[in-house]
């Protein structure tokens, strides 16, 4: 069997960004991918992925995301597509709501440049919106989107021109701890190596038992309905969006790429999702729901249904993330539980957790995301 300084567990986008971080570290590096690079069935495809860095959800996140960004286009500079697309990010909702509030925290927290829109000064700008009158926005203008399809392309591009050993099509079956390290068995092969990165997404939970019960795949779907007028979601004049109205959290972006106006509902926690059995076709009742919310709130982004696409979230209990090592396992490193809100993270993440399985520690501030605080 060969060995391998390290080997990532899981190719998408928090895998692909760390194999390239790692080989680029000089790192003999193996990255072992279950489907294809990239591919559909995980939570890095759907041709757009949302970047703001006006964290509503907590402005610890804020440090995290301005390396993020550095990376991102530092990536992008190696690349010959174009990755980030600044639109401006808006973050909307009732006055009295935790979205508007947190935007404008992590805004002022840390200095972020932002702008407060009523809900008729939203409309003016972005005749897209009908929204209730007391409602609110914040805008940053650095908010965008990646492509991530082409965003994991990017960082395996980097990582084979620095060395690295990539296999697709390669399910691992299991791991075990040795004296001098780990050996992990696929369907194909054995492998061994110093340290292994667990980054298999909304399968984190089949590889680590810890995990079971605090990494919890959901199934998500997404619409791009077309709108009955288009200029009002062109990429110059729709911003990307998180929107809370009493139906939820919805994130939406402006027509980009593929016909239709996308957007999904956040976070609607419906269940658990198994990623090997559950139906990845949409469903009437999705396409139902998501209709309803644009027929309401962007009335004249509802037209004909284009496409719908599901998606899996692999959601902690508070939504924060898993960056850590293993407590009885120091030479495994897990990356899990992004809760859908993950990728445009996926750059730092890399770093992390190279730090991680390098060093055992890292310099970035990620005592919020040990897997010990969901000890009793
Ligand atoms: O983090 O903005 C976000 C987002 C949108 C959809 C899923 N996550």
């Amino acid at each position: 069997s060969d060995r391998y300084d390290v080997i990532v567990l899981g190719v998408g986008g928090m895998g692909s960004a760390t194999v390239a971080t790692l080989a680029e570290r000089g790192v003999d590096v193996l990255g072992l991918e279950r489907f294809d690079v990239p591919h559909g069935y995980g939570s890095s495809h759907g041709i757009t992925r949302i970047i703001r860095r006006a964290y509503a959800e907590d402005p610890a996140y804020v440090p995290l995301l301005n390396r993020a960004y550095d990376l991102w286009r530092d990536l992008e500079a190696s690349h010959d597509r174009q990755l980030l697309y600044e639109t401006g990010s808006l973050d909307v909702g009732p006055p009295d709501g935790s979205l508007v509030a947190g935007s404008r925290r992590s805004c002022e927290e840390h200095d972020l440049a932002y702008e407060s829109f009523s809900s008729s000064e939203l409309a003016d700008r972005y005749p897209g919106y009908d929204l209730p009158e007391e409602y609110e926005a914040v805008f940053q203008p650095d908010g965008g989107f990646l492509v991530p399809e082409q965003c994991i392309v990017a960082h395996v591009n980097r990582a084979h021109e620095a060395g690295a050993t990539i296999r697709a099509r390669e399910r691992v079956t299991s791991w075990q701890s040795l004296p001098d390290g780990v050996r992990v068995q696929t369907n194909h092969d054995e492998y061994h190596a110093d340290n292994l990165v667990i980054t298999a997404g909304a399968w984190a939970a089949r590889f680590v038992d810890a995990l079971e019960g605090i990494a919890v795949p959901e199934r998500q779907v997404l619409a791009w309905l077309q709108p009955t007028a288009p200029a009002h979601f062109a990429p110059e004049k729709f911003p990307v969006f998180n929107l809370e109205v009493p139906e939820g959290r919805y994130y939406g972006f402006p027509v980009f790429e593929v016909p239709g106006f996308k957007f999904g509902r956040y976070h609607h926690r419906g269940g658990t999702a198994d990623p090997d059995q559950m139906d990845r076709e949409p469903m009437p009742e999705d396409e139902r729901v998501l209709r309803e919310f644009a027929d309401k709130y962007f009335p004249t982004g509802a037209g004909e249904t284009m496409r719908l696409k599901t998606c899996l979230f692999t959601n902690t209990p508070d939504e924060d993330f898993i960056l850590d090592t293993l407590p009885d396992h120091p030479e495994v490193v897990v990356g899990a539980g992004f809760s859908g809100h993950g990728f445009k993270f996926a750059t730092v993440v890399g770093e992390i957790l190279s730090d991680l399985a390098l060093e055992g520690e890292t310099d970035h501030e990620i005592g919020m995301f040990s897997l010990d605080r969901f000890e009793e």
